[in-house]
């Protein structure tokens, strides 16, 4: 109740921010994820992992939502040749202006959608649902990736895969986590990298912590890869510097 009323205040007082996590094909960095973050006044730092359902369930999820898509816009010129992928919620995906909200938000800004990736989890496309088909495919039209966060996960049929434009999957780091020793993982990461490959989609690895983990990816086909061995989530202007050492 409280975090809430204090969730509601921060989203007035434009107090959220973004962090953005490098993501590399093998050393190149090609693309950030946009992670939300929030510094309570009393509380200190507050997990995504808490107050995005929380925002969910007290119907501020719209407008944190489109709050963290403008900054990843305005961002986004900083380093004009990275991709920038951000995460959205089932809840949000739902709410019927939601297409139209991110439309106008790209005339605003005047954005080019092809550098951004919406990711999405898997439960999301779980059901036959007309609705979320129809959502999907006029962002997709619009020019946006749609990639499947924490794939395999879900414990869906691999039957959504053809009823959703989907561009890329994103391997869980259940997974990636018990590299290099489990082999049933391995094997697992190799599967998944065949079906990517099979169904043309792009396919990248997060969580990855370590230089064994990397390899045994690299080994499994997956050059592409997030995580804390090689970047972590971090400000804007940090990002701007890696982006461009030079300037
Ligand atoms: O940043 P961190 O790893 O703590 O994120 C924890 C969880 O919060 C992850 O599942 C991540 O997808 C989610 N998350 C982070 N930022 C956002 C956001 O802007 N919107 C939504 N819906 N979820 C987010
Ligand atoms: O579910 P999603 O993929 O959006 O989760 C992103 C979250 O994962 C972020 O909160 C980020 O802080 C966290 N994260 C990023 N890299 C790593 C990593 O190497 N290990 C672990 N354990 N978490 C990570
Ligand atoms: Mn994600
Ligand atoms: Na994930």
């Amino acid at each position: 109740r409280a975090l809430e009323q204090d969730l509601r205040q921060a989203l007035r007082d434009g107090a959220i921010g973004v962090a953005y996590q490098p993501q590399f094909d093998r050393d190149r960095m090609v693309g950030v994820e946009a992670l939300a973050r929030w510094t309570h006044k009393d509380l200190g730092p507050i997990s995504p992992a808490v107050f995005a359902p929380l925002a969910e369930d007290c119907g501020l999820i719209g407008i944190l939502g489109m709050q963290v898509l403008r900054h990843a816009f305005n961002d986004s010129r900083r380093w004009p040749d990275l991709r920038v992928a951000i995460n959205v919620s089932a809840r949000q995906l739902q709410m019927p202006d939601f297409v139209a909200s991110v439309h106008d938000l790209v005339v605003e800004m005047q954005v080019d959608p092809s550098r951004f990736e919406l990711e999405i989890t898997e439960g999301v496309l779980v059901a036959n649902n007309q609705e979320m088909q129809t959502t999907l495919q006029s962002l997709h039209g619009m020019g946006f990736t749609i990639a499947i966060d924490d794939f395999g996960t879900g414990y869906s049929s691999l039957s959504y895969l053809q009823r959703f434009p989907v561009d890329k999957i994103k391997i869980d780091r259940s997974f990636v986590c018990k590299l290099p020793d489990d082999r049933q993982s391995f094997l697992i990461i190799c599967a998944i990298v065949h079906l990517a490959q099979a169904l043309d989609m792009a396919v990248i690895a997060e969580g990855v912590e370590t230089e064994a983990q990397q390899q045994m990816l690299i080994r499994a086909g997956c050059t592409r890869t997030q995580g804390f061995f090689k970047g972590r989530p971090m400000a804007a202007e940090l990002i701007a510097h890696l982006a461009s050492p030079a300037a």
